[in-house]
């Protein structure tokens, strides 16, 4: 049975244990445990943490340099997973995050610019059950600034272009300032005056957003150039600091990464610097890129860029969009763009609205909808709605003939800046039609507040929700409270669901996606030090665990745990528009859906190209169904997806298939398609392990201690305020009121009862071996397992785990 939101939840009132605290009568409120998962089939499971090189070599490690320019040993620590892409053949290519920010070690911000590096990317094969990790050709992936004129220094660009620095004047399209001085005529100078500086880190994959092109292959488009600007001091050229303004660039760049050949390669550079864009697929395969930012502290473009550029594969070139000034549009990073049934771009209202300095002067406009409409090149207003900062916004399951798209979008923060900071559990369910048509309607109320959780669609129509925070970690860095209850969304009936716990916490800059098995991978944690500093941690041990963290952990969502699950024996590899196709299942009688999910590319828990398609089918005889593709490619952009049937289980839910993996395009191949997993490889896992975080604290999945604010037709229609500490006692919320709902997971001295005791190590063979601090009245201020935590804030290198 799936349970409704709280009503089924696995939390337990231990009143004998109030009971002995108080002496025999509850004079107070309850403490609430929450409960070992006792049911997978109703709550799912995990895998324990797994990561490159397993429990058994450290997750960081020196190294004599890393790159010409490298003078001195540095820490390098395994790639965390925060930008991701499933390739054609079921593995999976991820990126890190912040690469190298181990090695600042003054305590003030010119230290980041010079220490970080590009960051690294990996392939994590787990088709055989045993993960396995391969480095591309070109780990960092080449992609040089190409505004660097060789041999300019930072001191040159001082003298030379003095605008440039300052990131005045631009030019048309960069920005609020650009397109205003563009306007009055002025000059299309570039605003910014890249150095070229000695370190290995102009080409930063971090910040880019990533798609999957009609062949496979992954676009990558945009990222960081680190560098201090003005620059003073650099230890680099001998001096003993680094004293300077940091910088990031955001850079014109586009790589592609080809796993056939394992390497990455650079394409055509966009016009406009970009970090924080968003890409999406259109319906003929070219990739339209919106937004982003191009100098990000000493811009006085005062936004993001505001035109959109086009990639085309066939070319390798990009294509300004702009016919006039209705080409132009503000808008937040990382927008939320969906490619709609009437065929245009739609911006949802969401974004990540805070970068710092990632605002707009005209940020307010951030509410208003709007189409991108690829004929004209122009922007149309949709209407306003209530914008969200980092919601996890994803767009549901599509049925025949796909001219309805609903969007959800859940959580994050209400924007644009200052907003609300403190993330709020209501959602909104946004419609476009074929006609172009937008309602905006409020959702159900999730359990909990979740700023920058990822959404993960499943082929059973369902949408996983995991990670996140409950408060705006990029506002105040190092104060996050993690949210690791996952939920999952029914949009048949409008309800989420909290699922098992996870072992790690995982805020900012996570990552998921599903597997072909059908399990979840999540991944990634590159949570930013304190304040924008150096130190990690507000209070270690007691904020949440704010190391960067390159392990994964599988969930297998209820359906694995419902029964036998049905088979795709054969299917034909590629499947035209409009076309008539065979599947031939053993199961023909049984299934009750067929869906086509497009291969998920997320990172900043954002994938604009998400497609989850219920196929219209019909049964053929006992062996084989036929099922029909969408007619376009504006219901089904060009590329690779997970083909899989469901039956139904006794309880009415649905149990997929393991994936199918087919290209759907203009052309159809008669040739045997892909299963790159097997059914077996979800009992068959043999996880090698993860190096320890820091041991997970008392607010490690806290409850929320400021409710956020109720808005007008946006949230409980009671306008109910859920689950204040200290005065829950009902753990049954039949009415979905929220009253009374308990917090999860405190029950007075902060332990998870259901996890291993934070501190312990974790073996070659995966089991957790828990040791070191016990759950305790009082929060680990730093005593305990020290392992896991370092001194006293302030740090020189963070430790080698092992
Ligand atoms: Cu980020």
């Amino acid at each position: 049975m799936r349970r409704p939101r709280m009503g089924g939840r696995r939390l337990v009132v231990l009143a004998t244990t109030t009971a002995l605290v108080t002496g025999g009568g509850i004079a107070t409120a309850p403490f609430v445990f929450a409960a070992p998962a006792a049911d997978p089939a109703a709550e799912g499971s995990w895998s324990v943490p797994f990561e490159e090189g397993g429990a058994g070599t450290p997750r960081c490690e020196t190294v004599p340099n890393d790159g010409p320019n490298d003078e001195r040993d540095r820490l390098q620590c395994k790639p965390t997973a925060v930008t991701s892409a499933m390739q054609p053949d079921g593995r999976v290519l991820y990126g890190n995050g912040i690469e190298a920010e181990e090695n600042a070690e003054e305590t003030v911000v010119p230290a980041l610019s010079p220490e970080a590096r590009d960051g690294r990317t990996r392939v994590l094969d787990l088709r055989d059950g045993k993960p396995t990790w391969t480095k591309p050709d070109n780990e960092r992936t080449d992609g040089d600034n190409p505004n660097i004129q060789p041999g300019r220094t930072s001191d040159d660009c001082l003298t030379q272009d003095p605008l440039g620095v300052a990131g005045v004047p631009g030019r048309p399209g960069d920005g609020l300032v650009g397109s205003t001085n563009g306007a009055l005529g002025g000059p299309q100078a570039n605003p910014t005056c890249s150095p070229d500086d000695v370190q290995d880190n102009d080409g930063d994959i971090f910040c880019a957003d990533i798609a999957q092109l009609p062949d496979g292959r992954n676009l990558l488009v945009g990222g960081t150039d680190w560098y201090n600007e003005p620059s003073i001091l650099e230890k680099a050229d001998g001096d003993p600091a680094n004293v300077g303004v940091i910088e990031l660039e955001g850079l014109r760049s586009a790589r592609i990464f080809d796993g056939e050949k394992n390497r990455w390669d650079a394409t055509g550079s966009m016009k406009y610097g970009r970090w924080y864009p968003t890409v999406t697929t259109m319906p003929d395969g070219k990739v339209t890129a919106v937004s982003g930012t191009t100098k990000l502290i000493k811009s006085t473009q005062g936004s993001q860029v505001r035109r959109t550029e086009t990639y085309d594969p066939a070319t390798g070139q990009w294509t300004e969009d702009y016919t006039g000034p209705n080409s132009e549009k503000t808008l937040p990073q990382n927008a939320r763009m969906y490619l709609t049934p009437n065929g245009k771009l739609f911006y949802s209202g969401d974004g990540q609205m805070f970068g710092p300095f990632g605002q707009a002067a005209d940020e307010a406009l951030y509410a208003q909808q709007g189409f991108f409409n690829p004929e004209t090149k122009e922007w149309e207003n949709a209407g306003l709605t209530l914008p969200r900062s980092s919601p996890a916004s994803v767009a549901l399951p599509m049925k025949a003939p796909y001219d309805k798209m609903t969007i959800l979008r859940a959580g994050g923060n209400f924007g644009p800046p200052p907003g609300t900071y403190v993330a709020t559990p209501t959602t909104t369910l946004t419609s476009v039609d074929k006609e172009g048509k937008v309602t905006n309607e409020p959702g159900p109320l999730m359990n909990e507040g979740r700023w920058f959780s990822q959404p993960t669609p499943l082929p059973d129509g369902q949408t996983l929700l995991t990670n996140g925070a409950r408060n705006d970690e990029v506002v105040f860095p190092g104060a996050e409270l993690p949210v690791k209850t996952p939920e999952l969304y029914n949009p048949d009936t409008k309800t989420f669901t909290q699922m098992a716990l996870p072992e790690r916490a995982r805020t900012y800059h996570n990552n998921g996606l599903l597997l072909p098995n059908g399990q979840v991978l999540i991944g990634g944690n590159s949570p930013i030090s304190l304040g924008y500093g150096i130190q990690r941690d507000a209070v270690p041990g007691i904020t949440g665990n704010n190391d960067k963290d390159p392990s994964f952990e599988l969930f297998s969502p209820p359906y694995l745990h419902k029964g036998d699950r049905p088979n795709i024996d054969g299917v034909q590899k590629g499947v035209a528009w409009g076309e008539d196709f065979d599947i031939a299942t053993g199961n023909a009688g049984d299934i009750s859906k067929v869906m086509l999910m497009r291969m998920p590319s997320p990172q900043h828990v954002m994938d604009s190209d998400t497609r989850t398609l219920e196929l219209p089918f019909q049964k053929k005889d006992d062996g084989t169904l036929s099922a029909s593709t969408p007619q376009d490619g504006v219901a089904a952009p060009p590329g690779y997806y997970y083909l899989f049937v469901n039956r139904t289980a006794q309880d009415g839910s649905s149990i997929p298939s393991v994936a199918r993996i087919v290209h759907v395009g203009d052309q159809s191949d008669g040739g045997e398609a892909l299963q790159p997993m097997g059914p077996e490889t979800v009992d068959g896992f043999q996880p090698n392990g993860a190096t320890q975080t820091e041991p997970n604290t008392i607010l490690d999945n806290p409850p929320n201690p400021l409710q956020t604010p109720t808005v007008p037709g946006q949230t409980d229609p009671l306008g109910v305020p859920k689950g204040i500490p200290g005065v829950s006692g009902n753990v049954d919320d039949p009415n979905n009121t929220g009253i009374g709902q308990a917090p999860p997971n405190v029950n007075g001295d902060g332990s998870e009862p259901e996890q291993g005791p934070p501190g312990g190590s974790t073996s070659d063979d995966g089991r957790s071996s828990g040791s070191g601090q016990q759950p305790g009245l009082l929060p680990n201020l730093g005593g305990g397992a020290s392992e896991g935590r370092r001194g006293h804030g302030r740090r020189k290198h963070p430790r080698s785990i092992s």
